[in-house]
């Protein structure tokens, strides 16, 4: 019997005494208990009929619980399906019905909101909080703590995480035990993680960086995180001093360089500042290495594949790149029309190829077709050029896309509400640079003849129907919005006209 994500990641520690996840409560919680809290999930799963191959929807607060609850699904063969806190019923309501999730798990808070939504979709709720607090308790305190792990291999499903696409539809992402396996083996040793560090976590573990980057690091090399709910400046100097390590979106650097207490000295004993999932900026890495001494390793990845490239460990961390590929993936920058190689230097599209690369979008063929070429490729929608000494930049995206500290937002999303409000002709949601976000988003609207819009309405309409770091931060009536000779939207021009909007 084997199952080559949980031998991977949690069977060598499960008799370990040592700390693994260091709380905010000042307690903490060694791996072995860790793995029983998870035998335990997994055996109340088990009895409530979740089987392999089921999908469990998890929308809970930050806690050692919703990691356990993840090593559960590992164990059990269940995809795990994470999802944001922030999500709306509404747009919860496409991610269980898209991906045929059996049950959804979320804050006692939430129960009464969501009641109607697993009503009307058929599906079981549990709840349980950041506490231990929920309808899961009862249960979990008379579980046993052992599971035997099922049978699974490397191809099968680990987890589906929904990556938002461009028409406006989430595509979620099936990632398999492979994928989850080779890239955490890869960074561990690319990063030189050993079981004396201590990453100081306070990502969102419902992503790709804060789960399968942070978290994954951590168990291979078996070391500790210190387990934080948050990105918090006060927080984050409180156990700095214990800490050995960083990973973080750009905004937590830009954050943490406004604040005084970032001195070489409180840095001095850190191995390593990692930073992804949005472009770091030269300034911001350059910044920080004056003021703390540290070169900030940018790396680049994606839901669908994971971590690309890195930048060195030991030779230069070149800031505007984000390194080198990761030595078992292919990256390849090709023209966009014709799919073929470019020169070195030359900008073309980003496409990845490796054991990193994910299994397709679930029940969405055709989607898979267009972005996963049959030879491997993946076709990541980035745009970026190798330098002459193999350092590959980002030098923008092909797909309409903004970033918003760390969170994906798909304009199409919002313009189809705004568009099919009365008096809106049309719309176009555009990423405008902010100092603290990377881009937030701007709602541009053009009314129909002789109609008067009323922004405060119309963002009150979005206020109710996505979560909060998809909401535009100012909504702005314009005469036309300007195409080119296709007729086709330019928002560059609108990005650079509103460039110093929340400068
Ligand atoms: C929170 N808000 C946001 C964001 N986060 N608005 C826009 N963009 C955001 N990212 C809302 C809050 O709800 C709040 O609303 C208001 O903005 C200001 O909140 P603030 O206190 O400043 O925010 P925060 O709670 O401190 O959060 C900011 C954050 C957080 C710490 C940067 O967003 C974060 O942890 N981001 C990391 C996301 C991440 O893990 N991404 C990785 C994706 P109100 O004012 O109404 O209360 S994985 C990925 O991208 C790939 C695979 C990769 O390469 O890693
Ligand atoms: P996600 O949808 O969360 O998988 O976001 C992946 C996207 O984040 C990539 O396709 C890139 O556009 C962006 N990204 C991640 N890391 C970096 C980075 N270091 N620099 C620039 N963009 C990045």
């Amino acid at each position: 019997m084997s199952n080559p994500l949980y031998d991977a990641l949690f069977l060598p520690h499960a008799e370990l005494n040592s700390p693994f996840l260091y709380l905010s409560s000042g307690e903490y919680v060694t791996y072995k208990s860790f793995l029983q809290m998870a035998g335990r999930f997994a055996n109340v799963f088990s009895n409530l009929g979740l089987v392999i191959g089921d999908r469990l929807a998890v929308q809970i607060e930050k806690s050692e619980y919703g990691l356990a609850i993840y090593a559960a699904c590992v164990q059990m063969g269940v995809v795990y399906l994470p999802l944001n806190t922030a999500y709306m019923p509404q747009e919860l309501h496409y991610f269980i019905e898209n991906s045929g999730a059996s049950m959804l798990i979320c804050e006692t808070s939430k129960e009464e909101l969501l009641q109607p939504l697993v009503g009307e979709l058929g599906i079981r709720l549990a709840t349980i909080d950041a506490s231990g607090n929920g309808s899961l308790l009862e249960a979990l305190s008379t579980a046993p703590d052992q599971f035997q792990p099922v049978n699974r291999g490397l191809n099968d499903l680990a987890a589906i995480l929904y990556t938002s696409g461009t028409t406006g539809r989430s595509k979620g992402a099936m990632i398999s035990h492979q994928n989850l396996i080779s890239n955490a083996q890869n960074l561990t040793s690319l990063w030189r993680f050993t079981k004396s560090d201590v990453l100081l976590h306070t990502l969102p573990i419902f992503h790709t960086h804060g789960l399968f980057v942070a978290t994954h690091v951590m168990l291979v090399s078996g070391g500790s995180m210190i387990f934080l709910p948050k990105f918090d400046l006060d927080s984050i100097f409180k156990h700095l001093p214990q800490a050995t390590s960083m990973m973080g979106v750009p905004t937590f650097y830009t954050r943490l360089l406004t604040d005084d207490r970032l001195t070489k000295s409180n840095t001095r004993h850190m191995r390593l500042f990692i930073s992804g999932s949005a472009p770091l900026l030269d300034e911001t890495h350059r910044m920080f290495a004056k003021q703390t001494g540290h070169m900030i390793l940018e790396r680049y990845g994606m839901t669908e594949t994971n971590m690309n490239t890195s930048n060195p460990y030991e030779g230069e961390r070149r800031p505007g790149t984000v390194g080198f590929p990761l030595p078992d993936v292919e990256l390849k920058i090709t023209d966009t029309a014709t799919g073929d190689s470019v020169p070195d230097g030359e900008i073309g599209q980003i496409e990845v190829r490796g054991p990193n690369v994910f299994q397709g979008y679930w029940d969405m063929p055709e989607k898979t077709r267009e972005e996963l070429r049959q030879d491997g490729f993946f076709i990541t929608g980035d745009l970026g050029r190798k330098d002459e000494e193999g350092y590959i930049y980002i030098a923008g995206r092909n797909k309409d896309l903004i970033i918003s500290g760390g969170y994906n937002i798909y304009p199409k999303e919002i313009e189809k509400l705004l568009d099919e409000q009365a008096g809106v002709a049309e719309s176009a949601v555009v990423g405008i640079f902010h100092p603290d976000f990377g881009e937030s988003p701007v709602g541009f609207l053009v009314a129909k003849p002789g109609a008067i819009l009323d922004t405060k309405e119309l963002n009150n309409v979005i206020v109710n129907h996505f979560a909060r770091f998809k909401h535009p931060q100012r909504l702005l009536i314009i005469k036309e919005l300007p195409r080119n000779s296709m007729g086709k939207v330019q928002k560059k021009v609108l990005r650079e006209k509103y460039g110093d909007l929340f400068k």
